[in-house]
């Protein structure tokens, strides 16, 4: 008998990516994710469970052991900070850049910026890294508001073609890193489940698409 895996998935764009990469790597649940309201999903291997959660909640369930293993953002894992878990894998799926970004053709105000992002962890590193001064204004979503509405000089936020930030008259200016999504594993089950773990890890490890 093997050790039974169970490996967190997160809902929304991620899934969209996630499900073709566990079908390449031979990993199929038996119900279909995006219609059913469960939570849980059983596979077609017999030790191998799925529980769907909030990207943000991912590496949460891993760093507890609640889940073995889970696929998330390099974003969520850098705000979280990776406590209890290894980043195992990149997996290649849902990349976009981490910029910051302002009014397309008005310059920045003198003195100390005003930056809005849910993503305040590796915001304040980046600023601090470049000896800037900012004030830091968590959000959780629909930061590109924050400049229109004056709360914010300058956002930080994920972007993909653009076309968000374009929408609403905004455009990237900084490139602060590339994000992709990694496998992570929880690391007490690394040592406890060692041989059940690897063998995920190897079937997912064989499906992934490398990009350029
Ligand atoms: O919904 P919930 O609060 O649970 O979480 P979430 O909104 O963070 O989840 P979701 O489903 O949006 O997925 C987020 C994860 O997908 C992130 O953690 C990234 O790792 C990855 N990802 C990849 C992206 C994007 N690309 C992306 N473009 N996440 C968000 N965006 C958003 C961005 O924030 C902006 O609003 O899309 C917009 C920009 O896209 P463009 O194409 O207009 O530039
Ligand atoms: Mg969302």
């Amino acid at each position: 008998m093997s050790d039974l895996i169970t490996i967190a998935l997160a809902k929304g764009r991620i899934l969209k990516e996630t499900l073709p990469l566990l079908e390449r790597a031979g990993i199929r649940p038996l119900d279909d994710l995006d219609k059913s309201r469960k939570l849980i999903f059983e596979t077609n291997h017999d030790n191998i469970n799925l529980v769907l959660i909030r990207s943000a909640d991912v590496p949460t369930y891993v760093q507890y052991g609640a889940a073995d293993m889970g696929i998330a953002g390099k974003d969520v894992l850098l705000e979280h900070g990776g406590e209890g878990l290894y980043e195992w894998l990149d997996l290649h799926i849902a990349p976009c850049k981490l910029m910051t970004a302002g009014f397309a053709d008005k310059p920045l105000p003198d003195g100390r910026l005003k930056v809005a992002t849910k993503y305040t962890a590796i915001t304040r590193d980046y600023f601090l890294q470049q000896g800037r001064q900012v004030e830091l204004i968590k959000l959780y979503g629909s930061m590109e508001l924050a400049p229109i509405v004056g709360l914010a000089d300058m956002i930080v936020d994920l972007v993909d073609t653009g076309n968000t930030l374009k929408a609403n008259g905004l455009a990237p200016k900084e490139f602060i890193m590339q994000i992709s999504s990694r496998l992570i594993v929880n690391r007490a089950a690394l040592k406890m489940k060692n041989r059940a773990i690897k063998q995920v890890i190897e079937k997912i490890d064989a499906a992934v698409i490398t990009g350029e």
